[in-house]
């Protein structure tokens, strides 16, 4: 198949780029005229998203040539090995099986010569009887107390999924639980979390999947110190510390009775394990039943994404388009809009999600690509942005597609509150779409002058993803569109989204730097003339 064949000597690819010749000087304006059917023609529904993407610059015979790319880039063969266990991800060897974590419990997947689905539901079983215990106020502190406040401490793959999924789904969980979460190793974090709460009243899960994370550990040690200068005795560690992890070795070293610790495995990346113990949080915050709806959702997703055509396939669909703009059209971002305050956490689970996936300038076979990755991923939810960067996105100099997502019920019926909220998301896909023209400000008595300023050229694309309500299901089918969404991306484009390498450089240079911040006598340095100076005159400036 294609592994071998550059990119741009596809000759889809190259189709592609004729078509764009052509494509890029309609407008989305002369699109929907031409077609009174646009709007509905050029959206899908399927897992329970409906997905208009009629407002793309794109045609009918623009969705068949990506289609035919993903198929010449032997996408469907790259979905087949990722669901069933090969090891995809090449540069550790390991298999992908997030996909794995939300399979029904008849499902048979082999890693190594091993079903891992038994060991996947033996997890959510026992987090689901302690997630009971401590919902229902069983699990007691060292003194006998019980836990009202969780602290999850995790940070990157380990923080992100699940503060989002309990921002997200706040409006399921459990009132009587505060939960907060504890990611940086700025001490601010850690103060600030836990400043108004009683340690005998508090659960730390120390959430890392290699147990070896700088940020995690430091965090994690000074919870223990925190906990144990209240509650006096070493013994208290056992009722107020949990882990979920891959590396019992190290959480008992740290005092975690591997008894409260929950496993995952390595076939599970840290941006793809929000779906597993990783979870731990989200499911005392919901209950199990809620987290097995959000599973539900996921799997309902990945079977649409393993089964559905290209054409009609949202995740496929959704990640195409992200290659349509990206790579011939130029541009460098995407928008993600969530027209709903319980999405607030989602654009930056996002980012690392798509960006930390996809940010690759070499091939899996380490050739240097010759065309853009991952785009840009950024956004806040909708009305704030728009009283803030949208004017960028409308009148700017950059073409930024959208992600708009919007869910037809609330959670909070509030007077005029929902309706205006829609209102305000279909008026940014329909403004960006078609503008504003000059003509129309003239009829409208616009001075000639002010005309260039109030003019919007419109043909700015954006997908519109409409869902029923914001429930845990939703949710889970929300993030696996974009997991799957990314992989197609990284599949087109030849990398591999499922290791990391780029973040290793700057760790290992602060554990360079570390001890000669730490060290009582001024330190030989050895950096460059700027870093020297940065940390000689932070030596001098701390106190
Ligand atoms: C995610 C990355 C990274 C990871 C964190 C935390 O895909 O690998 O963000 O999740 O570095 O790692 P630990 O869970 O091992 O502490």
């Amino acid at each position: 198949m294609a592994d071998n064949t550059p990119l741009k000597s596809l000759p889809a690819w190259q189709a592609l780029e004729a078509h764009y010749e052509k494509v890029s000087k309609l407008h989305l304006r002369g699109l929907f005229a031409a077609d009174p059917a646009r709007g509905e023609k050029l959206a899908l529904e399927a897992a329970g998203i409906y997905f208009d993407y009629s407002k793309h610059r794109v045609t009918e015979e623009t969705i068949g040539l990506l289609a035919d790319l993903a198929e010449s880039a032997g996408l469907r063969e790259k979905i087949e090995d990722m669901f069933t266990g090969e090891k995809i991800n090449v540069t550790e060897g390991r298999a992908v099986l997030h996909t794995a974590l939300r399979a029904p419990k008849n499902a048979t997947i082999v890693v190594d010569g091993e079903n891992v689905v038994p060991h996947v539901h033996a997890v959510l079983e026992k987090m689901a009887g302690f997630a009971e215990k401590v919902r229902g106020e069983h699990w007691k502190g060292y003194t006998g107390k019980p836990i009202r406040n969780i602290v999850n401490i995790g940070i990157g793959g380990s923080d992100l999924g699940p503060v989002m999924a309990y921002e997200a789904l706040k409006s399921y969980s459990h009132r009587g639980l505060t939960f907060r979460f504890v990611s940086n190793v700025d001490g601010t974090d850690f103060a600030e979390a836990v400043t108004d709460l009683d340690p005998a009243e508090t659960l730390f899960i120390v959430a890392s999947k290699t147990f070896t994370t700088q940020e995690t550990m430091t965090n994690a040690e000074t919870a223990r110190d925190w906990a144990l200068k209240a509650l006096k005795d070493k013994a208290a560690i056992a009722k107020h510390f949990v882990a979920v992890s891959t590396n019992a070795a190290r959480v008992s070293e740290f005092g975690i009775d591997t008894e409260n610790m929950f496993g995952f495995w390595d076939w599970v990346g840290g941006r793809y394990s929000m779906f597993s113990a990783i979870g731990l949080s989200t499911m005392i915050a919901i209950g199990p039943k809620h987290f097995q709806e959000m599973l539900d959702g996921a799997h309902e997703m990945d079977e649409h994404y393993r089964t559905a055509p290209f054409e009609r396939n949202l995740p496929a669909l959704m990640g195409l388009l992200g290659i349509w703009y990206n790579n011939f059209f130029n541009a460098q971002a995407i928008a993600v809009l969530p027209y709903e305050q319980y999405l607030k956490r989602f654009p930056a689970y996002l980012q690392q999600m798509t960006m930390e996936s996809n940010g690759k300038r070499v091939t899996t076979d380490g050739r240097d690509v010759d065309y853009q990755t991952s785009q840009i991923y950024w956004g806040e939810p909708g009305t704030n942005g728009q009283h803030s960067f949208y004017q960028l996105i409308h009148q700017g100099t950059k073409l930024i597609p959208c992600d708009f997502i919007a869910f037809a019920k609330t959670r909070h019926k509030l007077g005029r509150h929902h309706d205006l909220l829609m209102a305000n998301v279909f008026a940014q896909a329909e403004a960006l779409a078609f503008g504003k023209t000059a003509a129309e400000l003239k009829a409208e008595g616009v001075k000639d002058w002010l005309i260039p300023h109030k003019t919007f050229e419109g043909n700015r694309p954006s997908t519109t993803m409409l869902l029923d309500e914001l429930t845990p299901a939703a949710l889970g089918r929300l993030v696996a569109l974009y997991e799957h969404s990314v992989f197609t991306q990284g599949m087109i484009w030849q990398i591999g989204p499922f290791d990391q390498w780029g973040v290793e450089l700057g760790k290992v240079l602060a554990g360079r730097i570390a001890p000669e911040l730490e060290a009582a006598a001024e330190p030989e340095l050895n950096h460059d003339s700027s870093t020297n100076a940065l940390i000689r005159r932070y030596r001098q400036h701390r106190h």
